[in-house]
């Protein structure tokens, strides 16, 4: 062990007197810390070279690119306890530090400019499921794990986690930190309230569980806490049997109130507690110019009509709805479906259905990035802006943004969600911040920016969130991106001083996640 760490500290010596031939360094990159950085125990596993740096100075955004000073990439959690207590105790020069999984963010959040990002990646997959009494089946995974793969090792024991996000090639931590949302939120809540208990390795580089019971403000800061407490090594998940199909169905409107009507009805406390409710609920926004987004879902023969629609209409809205079933349940979900959806108020014949597998419809955004990766249009800019907006101004919303900005521009590429959930499936105690109407709509503008032109996606959302500003339209962003202390102090509302007094609590040398720019603004 002694001799593997001198070799690599050897290593790293080596690499270091080249890179310093070979790069332009940041004067923060100063020899002494480097130095400092090679004495550490986890020398072994720090990183300079070139292709590490570039890789942890990206994310899918490729909008913002921020160089770190090195990267860990740790053998075990405890490598980054070492790091961080290293940065909090005996560092001269401050050093930030950015827990990074796949780097999915679109905005730099998992960067760390002259610091260290973790790449939790290299902690590996451990998955055990397990059984109590009082909590049913339950999952412990690391947060550096795929939900994809939580969803394969639990699927062999019959049970999978209730909340999902569209996407399934995310980290447990990354999702765990912001809220985790998809279709299943309006019944299950989003994957924040999901979770028993969590490890964590807070910004003085202690390492503690924390849950409800135990450490119970390092647990609900760290939920939706944007990594500004802690860096989540381990998450106690909720399991449910898993089902084994899934009944996929969309439905076509052209008049919004009709639409947001059939909508709120499908995700109502009334419907969402019958026994054989829909799981899952979304929708999107359908234009001729974002077809390619949403046309694949359709057969061959239905296609033609669809675009014929959508250009008579211009705007068309789409509500896309998953029952879930098994051996148990195949017999009724047919009759049940039919119940639930029996009188919506969609386009006369505009009703679509599938039977897919189970996998198939969780990981189905895959498929689409295969095809765009196909296309070499996945690795393009993504100035992607996510919006919570209180339902009771989603119609203002929808003439405002939707029939006005967004048809006017016509720039629109990529899906346009929009959906509603419940307020009461979120917990208030945690650091997710939301409307505070009982039923509020997230919107998702998921722009793919194929000719690497940006700007004018972020001029659009710029025009979004300033109609909203000058008509008192109180949204909130989902994963979001702000550059001054003010707007933070806005976005957190009466949450903010919580949120501040956790920070001095638990990272009080504002060392972690500095890519998210909440406490560093000197
Ligand atoms: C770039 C891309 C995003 C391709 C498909 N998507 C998505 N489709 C549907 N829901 C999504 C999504 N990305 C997040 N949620």
């Amino acid at each position: 062990m002694a001799q593997n760490h001198l070799m690599a500290s050897h290593c790293m010596t080596i690499t270091l007197i080249l890179m310093s031939t070979l790069v332009c360094q940041s004067k923060l990159l100063t020899d002494s810390l480097y130095h400092e950085l090679l004495s550490l125990p986890i020398a072994g596993d720090l990183h300079i070279d070139p292709e590490s740096i570039s890789e942890a100075s990206v994310d899918y955004g490729l909008i913002v690119r921020e160089i770190p000073a090195a990267v860990l990439r740790p053998s075990y959690p405890k490598d980054i306890a070492t790091l961080v207590a290293f940065a909090y105790n005996e560092s001269a020069i401050p050093l930030t530090i950015s827990a990074r999984g796949c780097g999915h963010s679109v905005r730099g959040q998992a960067m760390a400019h002259d610091g260290v990002v973790v790449d939790m990646t290299s902690l590996g997959n451990k998955t055990t499921v397990s059984w109590s009494q009082s909590l049913g089946h339950y999952v412990d995974v690391g947060g550096q794990q795929l939900w994809i793969d939580v969803l394969e090792e639990t699927l062999k024991h019959g049970v999978a986690p209730v909340s999902w996000t569209d996407y399934l090639y995310l980290t447990v931590g990354g999702t765990l930190s912001n809220a985790g949302i998809s279709g299943e939120t309006f019944r299950y809540g989003p994957q924040i309230s999901n979770v028993y208990e969590m490890d964590v390795i807070t910004g003085t580089g202690h390492f503690l569980t924390c849950s409800p019971h135990k450490n119970p403000k390092l647990f609900y800061s760290v939920l939706g806490g944007l990594g500004q407490f802690g860096i989540i090594t381990r998450a106690r998940i909720a399991l449910a049997p898993a089902s084994k199909r899934v009944k996929w169905v969309r439905m076509i409107y052209s008049d919004f109130s009709a639409f947001m009507m059939d909508q709120e009805r499908l995700i109502s406390r009334h419907e969402r507690e019958q026994d054989e409710s829909l799981d899952y609920v979304e929708g999107q926004l359908l234009m001729r110019r974002n077809s390619d987004s949403w046309i694949s879902f359709f057969s061959l023969s239905d296609q033609p009509r669809l675009l014929s629609l959508v250009t008579e209409h211009e705007l068309l809205y789409c509500i896309e709805v998953a029952k879930y079933y098994d051996e148990r349940t195949q017999s009724t979900v047919d009759k049940d479906l039919e119940m639930i959806l029996k009188d919506l108020s969609h386009v006369p014949e505009f009703m679509f259905e599938k039977d897919v597998g189970y996998v198939d419809f969780l990981n189905r955004v895959r498929a689409e990035e295969l095809v765009l990766r196909e296309q070499g249009l996945w690795n393009v800019p993504h100035p992607w802006l996510n919006l919570f907006v209180p339902k009771s101004r989603i119609t203002d919303f929808n003439t405002g943004v939707f029939q006005n900005i967004v048809l006017r521009k016509n720039i629109t590429t990529g899906p346009v969600l929009i959906y509603p959930m419940n307020n009461d499936k979120w917990d208030d105690r945690m650091s997710a911040v939301i409307p505070d109407e009982d039923v509020f709509y997230t919107v998702g503008f998921l722009h793919s920016s194929g000719f690497g032109d940006w700007q004018e996606f972020d001029l659009q959302n710029k025009e979004v969130l300033l109609f909203c500003k000058a008509n008192g339209i109180k949204v909130k962003q989902y994963l979001p991106h702000y550059s001054t202390e003010r707007e933070w102090m806005q976005h957190f509302g009466p949450k903010w001083r919580i949120f501040q007094e956790n920070k001095s609590q638990f990272d009080p040398k504002i060392l972690l996640s500095p890519g998210q720019n909440i406490f560093n603004h000197n």
